[in-house]
C-alpha cells in the first residue's frame, strides 16, 4: 500500500478564548468556512483518521479552535463554522473575534483553506471571508466540497468561475469520497507546511 502523506494525528487543545492560542512553534494550516460546509470531514479525511474532528450533519459542530498535532511537526486547526443563524448574537460575535485573533497573530500560519460549498455560487458570507483575508494579506486557498454531489461537468465549469474570482489563489476540487481528491489535497497542504 502506498505511504499515507501524513503519519501520526492527535487532539492537542480547544481553545475558547484569545489569550489561550498557544505560542505555536509548529507551521499550521487552519480550516475555515461556512457551518456545516465540511471543515472537520476535510481533517479526518486527509489525516486519514475517522472521528479525530467531530462532525456532524447539524450545523454548528466545532465550537472553540481545536487543534491537532500531526506527525509531531505540524498544527491542523479546526475553527468554527460562521453563517450559523441559529447561535445567538453575542455568541456569534464572541466566535468571529476569536477566529480573526487567531487568524491575525497566528505567526506560524502557513495556509488558510477556505472551504466553500461546490454546489453553490459565491455566497455573500464567503465573499465576505476571503475579502478579509485579502484585506490582512493571509496566505488562503480556497477548497470546494462535497464535489460528489455534482457531476463532473458542473465540477469543470464551476473551478472555472472560481478560478475567475480568485486568480491568484490556488482552487481545488474535495470529497471525502474522491480517493484522488483527498490525496491531491493532503499533498497540497503539506507542501504548503513545509
Ligand atoms: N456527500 C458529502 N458529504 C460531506 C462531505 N464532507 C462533509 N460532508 C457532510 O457534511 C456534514 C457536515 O460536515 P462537518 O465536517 O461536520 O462540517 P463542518 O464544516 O466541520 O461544520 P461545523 O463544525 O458545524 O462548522 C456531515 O454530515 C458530513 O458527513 C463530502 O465531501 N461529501
Ligand atoms: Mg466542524
Amino acid at each position: 500500500m502506498a505511504k499515507p502523506v501524513f503519519q501520526t494525528a492527535e487532539f492537542y487543545k480547544t481553545v475558547v478564548r484569545s489569550q489561550d492560542i498557544p505560542k505555536s512553534v509548529y507551521p499550521e494550516v487552519a480550516f475555515i468556512g461556512r457551518s456545516n460546509i465540511g471543515k472537520s470531514s476535510l481533517i479526518n479525511a486527509v489525516l486519514a483518521k475517522k472521528n479525530l474532528a467531530h462532525t456532524s450533519s447539524a450545523p454548528g459542530k466545532t465550537r472553540g479552535i481545536n487543534y491537532f498535532l500531526v506527525d509531531q511537526k505540524y498544527f491542523f486547526v479546526d475553527l468554527p463554522g460562521y453563517g450559523f443563524a441559529k447561535l445567538p448574537k453575542s455568541e456569534r460575535l464572541k466566535w468571529q473575534q476569536l477566529i480573526e485573533t487567531y487568524l491575525t497573530d497566528s505567526k506560524n500560519l502557513k495556509l488558510i483553506c477556505l472551504l466553500m460549498d461546490s454546489r453553490h455560487d459565491l455566497m455573500e458570507s464567503d465573499l465576505e471571508m476571503a475579502r478579509w483575508l485579502q484585506y490582512h494579506e493571509r496566505p488562503f486557498c480556497i477548497i470546494l466540497t462535497k464535489t460528489d454531489k455534482i457531476s463532473g461537468n458542473a465540477l469543470t465549469k464551476v473551478m472555472a468561475k472560481y478560478k475567475s474570482y480568485f486568480p491568484d489563489h490556488h482552487v481545488l476540487p474535495f470529497s471525502i469520497k474522491a480517493k484522488n481528491l483527498i490525496k491531491s489535497t493532503a499533498l497540497f497542504i503539506k507542501q504548503s507546511l513545509s
